[in-house]
């Protein structure tokens, strides 16, 4: 088995320790989880839950329906109603994973206990952090399923194939199918320990990436049909209106403005009415958290998002107006 990174052996030691004495568990993950937050969930479950834990998994948002191969049959997650925060609040240890930030917690937010919550992530620490008795955070981690796996390592019990494929899950979504800067060598080895603990990543390819529905199709055709490019600059982009029917899913149709050759910086903006979700990409040094957090966002040096009010025609002049400064000042271009 390989080890946590030295300087993440403590806190794992701490959180593994103090899972392994709760007698309940409450799992939370962000709202509109993904396969990171979900997988990083779904591992604890599995590896918990046998070792005597009553363990919920909350879903401030409903369960994806892509990520359903994921979750054992017959587990259900609880949605932030009277029963689900009586889950979270009831439970020895509230685990939050993949999120920090009560803004992120949708409904369960104001439900955690300062004293029993416990997060591991790997974002960089936002400023509206959770109060929590301890933490594993590490942005240098590829995912928050490195670092659930962190704690494992800390307990005498085996990964079982159940909870190698939910960390694998974890790992493939954050690092773009190990494309991203963040698939490091320690990323690459705890990959090959959880194929070699029996998962099969030619089984998973078709659930996470061979889903593409007839509404993702007509959103994609939209956005591509409203697309923008700046090709001295590299930024390209695509605004979508209120009128264009909303998805689950925005990854499949900002992937391919990134994936547009000369791309330094892709922008997808969707007017949701009154306001204008951004979400920015980055291919090069250009910082586009430092660009969200200009407009009040946040997020990764190469992946970021902002919400600013105001009509999608402004909106998009503004921010790309703030996109040329940023790439023009960033040193690769
Ligand atoms: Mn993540």
């Amino acid at each position: 088995m390989i080890e946590p990174p030295s300087h993440r052996l403590e806190a794992a030691r701490r959180i593994a320790a103090r899972l392994q004495a709760a007698k309940s568990i409450a799992v939370a993950t962000h709202v509109n989880g993904d396969g990171d937050g979900w997988g990083s969930a779904c591992a604890l479950f599995y590896h918990f839950q046998p070792l005597g834990a009553d363990v919920r998994l909350l879903a401030a948002t409903p369960y994806p329906d892509r990520l359903r191969f994921v979750l054992r049959q017959g587990i259900e997650t609880l949605a932030p109603d009277a029963k689900g925060l009586q889950a979270l609040r009831s439970a020895d240890v509230q685990v939050v994973v993949d999120a920090s930030e009560p803004g992120r917690l949708g409904e369960f937010a104001h439900a955690f206990a300062p004293d029993r919550t416990v997060i591991i992530d790997h974002h960089a620490v936002a400023s509206s952090q959770l109060e929590a008795a301890d933490v594993l955070i590490d942005p240098g981690a590829a995912a928050s399923a490195e670092l659930v796996y962190d704690v494992l390592h800390q307990t005498a019990a085996p990964i079982s194939v159940e909870t190698a494929r939910a960390l694998y899950v974890g790992l493939v979504t954050d690092t773009g199918s190990f494309r991203y800067s963040n698939a490091t060598p320690h990323a690459h080895r705890l990959a090959a320990q959880l194929i070699e603990a029996g998962v099969d990543p030619q089984a998973i390819y078709p659930h996470l990436f061979g889903t593409l529905t007839a509404r993702e199709l007509g959103v994609l055709e939209a956005a591509l049909a409203r697309l923008g490019r700046d090709t001295e600059l590299g930024i390209t982009w695509s605004a979508l209106d209120a009128d264009v029917e909303a998805l689950e899913e925005y990854d499949l149709v900002i992937d391919h403005l990134r994936n547009t050759q000369g791309t330094h910086v892709a922008i997808l903006f969707r007017d949701i009415g009154g306001s204008v979700k951004i979400s920015f990409r980055s291919n090069g040094a250009a910082d586009v958290a430092e660009l969200a957090r200009s407009f009040g966002g946040g997020g990764h040096r190469k992946a970021a998002g902002a919400t600013v009010e105001g009509p999608l025609a402004e909106v998009v002049e503004q921010v790309l107006a703030a996109s040329r400064v940023a790439v023009s000042l960033s040193p690769d271009t």
